[in-house]
């Protein structure tokens, strides 16, 4: 049983995510994804999500791609994971190349796939916005 895991925030949830819940596990039999809580995004990553981490981990649920849903509280907690979870495979979007390559020294395979190019959870924030000022 090969083991995948991810770590993101999934908010809005969209296509480019999906895109890369389905290449991740296709790497592997089992995926896990580490969800950024609503405290780290807030704190760490100075994201304020429209949807809670309850909520985003309800629609990461219903994905057929993912196997298990868990918290992902801080930046320092991959290496411990990784062995936590028997983590064959890390897999992130390219954005983040080169930034968890450390992980190899815990045994795992590390991949960083092509994001999809034309979304994104701030576009959509974006569009709508001024979307719905047209409207006024
Ligand atoms: N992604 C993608 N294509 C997009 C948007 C996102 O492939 N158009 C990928 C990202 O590269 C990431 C995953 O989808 O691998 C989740 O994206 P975010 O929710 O934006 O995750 P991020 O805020 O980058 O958090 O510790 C790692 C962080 O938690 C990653």
């Amino acid at each position: 049983m090969k083991r995948v895991i991810t770590y993101g925030t999934f908010d809005l949830l969209h296509y480019g995510h999906i895109n890369l819940l389905r290449r991740a596990k296709e790497r592997g039999d089992y995926l896990i994804v580490a969800l950024s809580t609503d405290e780290f995004n807030w704190s760490k990553k100075q994201k304020k999500t429209y949807f809670s981490y309850e909520q985003r981990k309800q629609l990461l649920e219903a994905i057929r791609y993912v196997d298990l849903v868990i918290p992902e509280k801080g930046w320092d907690q991959k290496r411990n994971d990784m062995h936590l979870y028997q983590v064959d495979t890390f897999v992130m979007g390219d954005d983040w190349t080169g930034k968890f390559d450390f992980l190899t020294e815990e045994g795992v395979k590390v991949e960083y796939l092509p994001r999809t190019k034309e979304i994104s959870t701030t576009k959509i924030k974006a569009d709508l916005g001024i979307k719905s000022t047209d409207h006024k």
